[in-house]
């Protein structure tokens, strides 16, 4: 290998290592409720998923007229912890009706942890005017 691919090698290898560091749970699930971090990310894979039962992942991306998943659905009781992305744009995200309300820069993902009692249906949507699309920052989140 030449010295330029053995460097291309050890940067690649340390972002990977980087990001599994912070997309890996880190167990400490009862600490959770309504905490707030913040981690750096490339990429954000678009997926709910179960990681513990009765806690549950979710991956949002934000982008300019929408976020993607716009429907979460979780059974009652369940504990989200949200990790949320714009690539693109500032943007904010905010859950109706529950103390969650992130700042979003552009490759910087953020994170909250909320825990949904109550059979219901609430939005998420964008606290930060990115545009003419930023009233259809809408996502709905079903409680089951
Ligand atoms: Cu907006």
């Amino acid at each position: 290998m030449r010295p330029i691919e053995i460097l291309l090698t050890s940067i690649s290898a340390a972002a990977l290592a980087l990001l599994a560091v912070l997309v890996l749970p880190t167990g400490d699930e009862t600490a959770f409720q309504h905490e707030v971090g913040e981690s750096r990310a490339t990429e954000a894979p678009r997926e709910i998923r179960e990681v513990h039962p009765g806690h549950y992942e979710a991956i949002v991306h934000a982008y300019e007229g929408g976020f993607e998943p716009s429907e979460i659905r979780v059974p009652v009781g369940s504990t989200v912890t949200f990790k949320v992305l714009s690539s693109e744009d500032y943007h904010g995200f905010a859950i109706q009706a529950a103390d969650v309300n992130l700042s979003l820069a552009p490759g910087i993902a953020e994170e909250v942890v909320h825990t949904f009692g109550d059979t219901s249906v609430v939005y998420y949507y964008c606290t930060v005017y990115c545009g003419n699309n930023h009233y259809a920052m809408l996502g709905k989140i079903v409680v089951e």
